[in-house]
């Protein structure tokens, strides 16, 4: 284990600000345009394509930021890091619709807080990341309002969560 802890800490820093490990980039050649940050790109269909990013705010049970943006029907595709040094517990990154947030996150406490591709209430959610790892999703940006997002590791999403502005 700390054999690839030291590996990770040397991806970090020559890596600089894209701290991935460059196995999971590999792995999902998807991560790739994480260079794209916060940039649109239009597909052939005509159809937008927004990139956003998110990670955990250090150790602190937090996203950073806290607020994303994008336009509604746009396809997004949104990558998470977990930026923890210290905290082994598991991230992820779940979109719900609005109201949906607090039952969602109790229906799955019982099931390590993974969640189900069937359940409706749910939007997009990310597989569980562990420290250091970067996980991503892809959905279509549905109607503009304010969706909640959490994760849904088993007492963190009371504190770990933000809104996904959606404009028209
Ligand atoms: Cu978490």
């Amino acid at each position: 284990m700390m054999y690839r802890t030291d590996v990770r800490s040397r991806n970090f820093s020559v890596l600089g600000r894209a701290p991935l490990s460059r196995r999971r980039l590999l792995v999902g050649s998807l991560a790739l345009p994480l260079t794209l940050l916060g940039c649109s790109r239009r597909r052939s269909s005509g159809q937008q394509g927004v990139d956003l990013f998110i990670e955990s705010d250090g150790d602190f049970l937090a996203f950073k930021p806290d607020t994303l943006t994008c336009p509604s029907g746009a396809q997004v595709r949104l990558t998470f890091h977990h930026r923890g040094k210290f905290l082994s517990a598991r991230h992820n990154w779940v979109l719900v619709y609005p109201g949906q947030m607090e039952v969602v996150d109790k229906d799955v406490d019982d099931n390590e807080g993974i969640i189900s591709k069937d359940d409706t209430r749910v939007i997009a959610s990310t597989p569980m990341c562990d420290k250091g790892a970067t996980v991503m999703t892809q959905f279509t940006a549905p109607a503009p309002g304010d969706y909640p997002f959490f994760c849904s590791t088993p007492g963190h999403g009371e504190c770990m969560n933000g809104i996904l502005q959606v404009k028209a």
